[in-house]
């Protein structure tokens, strides 16, 4: 690991929370929490103030979160309304189409009107508070409005991702019992199209749903339900331009976010209001020294938790200028993110490391021909950056003068949680370095005994934080059973990380049965129950090992059926298969057709000897003496294929 230390430079020190800053505050948060998130929580505005800072409990027999519970406020107000006696005629997003030629502005003036009118018609198709509305749409500005329409009139919405697949979007329809879907004809990626509608109706030959408002993106010819298919352009034609915004409690739910988790299906993560929204709101102004009239790109996918929180909630509640791109970093060209960047003055740019790492293998000079004057701070998320590919983000990217921030976190936790503050932390290429504000955490060993010093072990926190996920919708015993039943009264990361002695974190990745392809949360357990879906397949069993570009590819064992033939026509519909069942992320690199699978003798799949033969590391297999077969991992070495 890198050992270079960047200093902060010289113009930085000016920045909102320089070292002495951070220390004097990092203290006074730990010492009087309830003190120090009092005073933060003014930052958002509230219809009726809270009483109580904090009442939570990580107590296994009784978790609880709440934050801020008596008070009232409204997401929606606070991230247009509030705004609009200075900025009604300021930007708040620019969105940048696929097509180059294409973008546009959307003041908070016009932000306002639009989301009051898709709020309008939601309420027209029956949705009231608490209600979940499904948001299956590509990053065009309805997305926005659409989330913020949910917001508004204290609707739950549920945003999946436009690459999932109908049969991953019918499982999240029906988790959320969700009656309205709101989608579009069809999304524009890199030129291409994606049949959105389509899988929509896919989806609804599985699930039920009461109504669908479909967005004209591109105009396509689609299929047509009458009475459950609605053009949302004429039915925002046929409702009031204002709608009130509701009054909520700031632990009425804002969201249901679904991620992967080492069993299962995949969770519906649940966020709240009042804390959600102090908490996203401080991180982005802190964390990316966000400065009034700054204009701010966060290049993820409103289908994920990093667009949720920093495109649009923690932006917007800070009166920002956000942007929003429809598009992907290789169209037109391999410089499109840097031509972006010079086009509307971007100053602040936050992007994925599988990303940096991609347009790094396409050299330097696509992005030496664009100017990037206007950037000042660059920022990091999704997966551990590998020290290479942070050294050329500093060096070619920033030219040396923009700091990175590597910031670590999860959908669960709702926001940044460790990150540098680019005016006070020293940077050292590959760490995420130093808890944030109000946020406590532990390495534990795998006996949750509580690490001191210089350490490794797994992550944990041992406290709430405002923006902390609430339950798991639907499954209160799953929560506890996930998050705070490995280590006995802290919230379990499912992340290893190592503490150096300057007291700065290295996260290390995964340590449970969880894979981070190109910055995508999959578990392992959903792709091998796709796979033994398929009629040939009757085992499978699924690792990641470490990709170039995506940090780490999907290697799938699979072994068929009697009488099923292992041939390259298979291993083609197999990942076709996968795709189908989950979506493009989950496509598997490799299929290794395996006779067996090593398995202890009481039937357990031993997937250390799967993953290091994946990594192609055949000499440290470890005891393989406990297996049932033991013949089976040396004709596993033999018909590894190349990767
Ligand atoms: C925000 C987001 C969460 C998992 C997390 C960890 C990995 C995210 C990271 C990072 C190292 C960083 N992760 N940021 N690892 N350094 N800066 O990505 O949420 O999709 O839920 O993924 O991603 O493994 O546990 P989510």
């Amino acid at each position: 690991m890198s050992e270079k230390i960047y200093p902060v430079p010289e113009d930085w020190k000016n920045a909102r929370v320089d070292e002495a800053t951070y220390r004097a505050l990092y203290e006074r948060s730990m010492k009087d929490p309830d003190g120090f998130w009092a005073e933060q929580a003014q930052r958002i505005e509230w219809i009726s103030p809270f009483t109580t800072v904090k009442r939570s409990s990580f107590d296994t027999h009784n978790v609880s979160i709440k934050w801020f519970e008596d008070g009232t406020t409204n997401v929606a107000m606070n991230c247009i309304d509030r705004h609009l006696p200075e900025r009604a005629n300021q930007t708040a997003i620019i969105w940048e189409g696929d097509d180059p030629s294409v973008s546009k502005h959307i003041t908070y003036g016009e932000l306002h009107d639009h989301v009051c009118r898709f709020a309008n018609v939601l309420k027209k198709h029956g949705v009231k508070k608490g209600d979940r509305v499904t948001i299956y749409l590509p990053m065009i500005p309805e997305a926005a409005y659409a989330m913020l329409a949910c917001a508004r009139i204290g609707a739950i919405h549920s945003v999946v991702f436009g690459g999932f697949s109908p049969e991953a979007l019918a499982g999240r329809i029906e988790d959320a019992q969700s009656d309205v879907i709101v989608t579009a004809d069809e999304g524009l990626r890199g030129g291409r199209r994606v049949a959105l509608k389509a899988n929509v109706d896919a989806a609804l030959e599985k699930v039920e749903a009461k109504s669908v408002i479909v967005v004209t993106r591109t105009g396509a010819e689609i299929d047509w339900v009458p009475g459950r298919d609605f053009r949302y352009e004429e039915e925002a034609a046929s409702v009031h331009a204002d709608c009130p915004y509701a009054e909520m409690g700031a632990e009425d739910p804002l969201f249901i976010l679904y991620t992967s988790g080492s069993t299962g299906k995949p969770k519906g993560v649940l966020h709240t209001t009042g804390g959600y929204l102090v908490y996203t709101s401080l991180t982005h102004e802190l964390v990316f020294d966000y400065r009034p009239g700054e204009v701010y790109w966060c290049t993820a996918d409103v289908g994920w938790v990093t667009g949720h929180s920093y495109i649009l909630y923690g932006p917007l509640a800070n009166g920002a200028t956000t942007l929003m791109f429809e598009g992907v970093p290789n169209y037109p060209s391999v410089s499109r993110f840097w031509d972006v960047i010079d086009k509307h003055g971007v100053n602040i740019f936050y992007t994925a490391p599988t990303a940096i790492r991609a347009l790094m293998a396409a050299g330097e000079e696509p992005v030496k021909k664009s100017s990037r004057k206007s950037l000042r701070l660059l920022g990091s998320v999704g997966e551990p950056i590998n020290p290479e590919a942070w050294e050329w983000y500093h060096r070619v990217v920033g030219e040396d003068r923009c700091p990175i921030v590597d910031t670590w976190w999860q959908t669960e936790t709702g926001g940044i949680l460790i990150a540098p503050l680019p005016g006070a932390t020293a940077l050292k290429p590959g760490s995420a370095t130093r808890p944030l504000f109000g946020v406590f955490p532990e390495i534990v060993d795998s006996a949750g005994d509580v690490l001191e010093g210089a350490c490794e072990g797994n992550l944990v926190i041992a406290d709430s934080w405002p923006g902390q996920v609430r339950t798991v919708f639907g499954d209160q015993e799953r929560f506890v059973q996930t998050y705070f039943s490995t280590y006995s009264g802290k919230y379990f990361t499912g992340d290893g990380a190592r503490r150096d002695a300057d007291g700065y974190y290295w996260i290390t990745g995964r340590v449970d049965d969880v894979i981070n392809v190109s910055g995508h949360r999959l578990g392992t357990a959903e792709i091998e129950s796709a796979l033994v879906a398929h009629e040939k397949v009757s085992e499978a069993a699924v690792v990641g090992y470490p990709h170039d570009l995506k940090g780490q590819g999907i290697y799938a064992y699979v072994t068929l059926m009697e009488g099923a033939h292992p041939t390259e026509h298979l291993r083609k519909e197999l990942v076709k298969w996968v795709r189908e069942e989950i979506g493009p992320i989950a496509t598997p690199d490799v299929i290794q057709f395996a006779p067996g699978l090593p398995k202890t003798r009481s039937g357990k799949i031993m997937r250390r000897i799967l993953r290091k033969i994946a990594e192609g590391e055949f000499g440290s297999l470890g005891d393989t003496s406990t297996l049932a077969e033991p013949g089976v991992v040396e004709e596993l070495v033999r018909g590894r294929p190349a990767t």
